[in-house]
């Protein structure tokens, strides 16, 4: 599809982005035979690839599992070249995915979904955009993204700032020269850890303004040698099996010991391994690490004692360590040479949880008293995560209501695929799903193929629309509530608990039941004729 070839009239489906959920979903309900739309708001396909390009971006996945399963000519056709996969190969790959099963003439680029509203007489979604367009459907398929809509703080003075700034999640695509620059970096999660270390090998200066330290392990990063990728070609059945089957949605092997099992040499012993191995595989030792606190805090000081030993000056390793949180009670975090940029000359730490930043002047940051002077500030600082999109887009489903009311107190929705009063609406890794607890396209082609389960139904039974009932959606709530309570993951202000926006309701937002129980689940929901939801013929 074409700019200026505005679309109009009636679909049965339209997919509100193009990255891996929405592509993927485009080529399920086609097969359906199915008449789709898919909006995208960037001048690409790619979802959060094609936005965060930022230095240093890449996976935390390993890039043979980082992908799709669902066709063996893909896998095959398709030759990764590192063990972590970095941002360009892996819009490289999903543009290569677009244009192998020729998804893009449905997509219409450059194009934001501005409101998306329900008729109770026609049962049809009117679906509005930023460009003036209308179109009728059916189906309204939200595959928005869990961590797309950009965090940008409050801090005051950013207009009157007279170098450049950017957000990691908005990085430019002709990139930033940070040669001879004077670089201030605010954010030290999974993106801030990764940025770090390049930007300070191409800036003159690096300024690192840290409010929380992350728990940080080494990737171990690797180029993947002709054996290797032919060895994992030749095992893709065995993988896909093992990850679909496993909580994380990853081919690794799952800790069926708990910390109380072994003596404490042996503990260490199996760190140790895992941190050479590299890769989430350190904090897969034991089942009770977000269960149990002393399994926690063994694991948490096996990593400050890591980082003591690679930081040189003691008082910027003990600024490093985190202490306040328990460890993977925030998203965990996989570097090259993050601890280690902090031995460079030209790398400062400045604790701003100690003095938090006052405010961005015309020439810097002003922490306390003292002004940081900074040619480029870098926002590193996260998304509104989950809900951050679904508020950017008016949603109303019957009887009007707006979806942003019924979340007022935080986002909520039946296997976190469907919700109760929207018909028809269908959110690929909702609120309340495991998706981003886990290796995300596992999890995202399971929603997308219950999804498209589920609208095939839908038709052959000649149903014109689908909710979840309000009961069932309270059920299911509550459960996810009940799998959280009393872990560990409710110790931190993370983004996965809406911590991280100033005024977001506090509430674990994901499920921690774990992919495999959940695929599960759904799959019992399917084959008992779509228990818990309400049809209408
Ligand atoms: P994160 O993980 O939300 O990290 C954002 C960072 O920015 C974190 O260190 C925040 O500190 C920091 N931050 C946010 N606002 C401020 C202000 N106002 N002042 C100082 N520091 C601030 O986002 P990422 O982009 O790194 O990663 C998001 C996900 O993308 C990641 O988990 C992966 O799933 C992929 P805080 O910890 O809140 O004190």
């Amino acid at each position: 599809m074409t700019i200026g070839d505005e679309p109009a009239g009636e679909y049965d489906a339209v997919i509100i982005g193009a990255g891996f959920s929405g592509l993927y979903m485009l080529y399920r309900l086609r097969e359906l035979g199915l008449r789709c739309l898919v909006y995208e708001a960037g001048s690409g396909v790619g979802g959060a690839w094609f936005w965060n390009r930022y230095p240093g971006a890449r996976c935390d996945s390993e890039s043979h599992f980082y992908c799709y399963s669902f066709s063996d000519e893909l896998l095959q056709e398709w030759t990764w070249s590192q063990r972590f996969p970095e941002q360009r190969e892996i819009l490289s790959y999903l543009d290569f995915v677009a244009d192998k099963f020729e998804l893009r003439s449905d997509i219409q680029l450059d194009t934001r979904v501005t409101s998306s509203i329900y008729d109770d007489a026609s049962r049809r979604w009117t679906v509005e955009t930023d460009r003036g367009g209308t179109v009728a459907t059916r189906y309204v398929i939200s595959a928005v993204g869990g961590l797309s809509a950009a965090n940008l703080p409050d801090i005051p003075g950013l207009d009157d700032f007279e170098g450049r700034w950017y957000h990691t999640g908005r990085w430019p695509h002709e990139g930033v020269d940070l040669g001879g620059q004077r670089v201030g970096v605010i954010g030290t999660g999974s993106t801030g850890t990764q940025l770090i270390p390049v930007v300070a090998e191409q800036a003159a200066h690096l300024t690192v303004f840290q409010r929380t330290p992350n728990f940080s392990m080494p990737a171990r990063n690797r180029p993947l040698d002709p054996e290797t990728v032919a060895g994992i070609k030749a095992t893709y059945d065995e993988i896909w099996r093992r990850a679909k089957a496993s909580p994380g949605g990853m081919p690794l092997p799952a800790p069926i010991q708990s910390f109380d099992e072994v003596d404490e040499a042996e503990a260490r012993r199996r760190y140790e391994a895992a941190w050479e191995h590299g890769g989430v595989l350190v904090l897969q030792q034991f089942n009770d690490l977000m269960t149990n606190p002393e399994s926690n805090e063994f694991a948490a000081s096996f990593f400050r004692e890591k980082i003591a030993s690679t930081v040189h000056d003691p008082d910027v390793a003990r600024r490093l360590m985190p202490t306040s949180y328990p460890i993977a009670a925030k998203r965990p975090v996989l570097d090259t040479n993050y601890y280690e940029t902090f031995n460079r000359a030209n790398v400062e730490l400045v604790d701003v949880k100690a003095t938090p930043i006052s405010c961005i002047t015309p020439h810097g940051l002003r922490v306390g008293e003292h002004e940081y002077e900074l040619d480029i500030l870098i926002f590193a600082t996260g998304f509104d995560a989950v809900s951050g999109a679904f508020a950017a887009i008016d949603i109303r489903g019957r009887e009007g209501a707006r979806l942003v009311d019924k979340w007022s107190d935080g986002p909520t929705a039946y296997l976190g695929l469907a919700i109760a009063g929207f018909p028809n609406l269908f959110t690929i890794n909702g609120p309340c799903n495991p998706a981003l607890l886990t290796n995300v396209p596992v999890s995202i082609e399971h929603d997308v193929e219950w999804i498209a389960g589920c609208i095939e139904h839908l038709e052959r039974e000649h149903i014109a629309t689908i909710e979840p009932t309000e009961q069932a959606e309270q059920q299911w709530v509550q459960h996810v509530a009940d799998a959280v309570d009393g872990t560990l993951f409710l110790e931190a202000d993370s983004w996965w608990l809406g911590a991280n926006i100033e005024g977001k309701p506090r509430r674990f937002m994901l499920y921690v039941g774990g992919h495999d129980d959940f695929r599960r689940r759904c799959t019992e929901v399917a084959e008992q004729g779509y228990e818990g939801f309400l049809t209408v013929r």
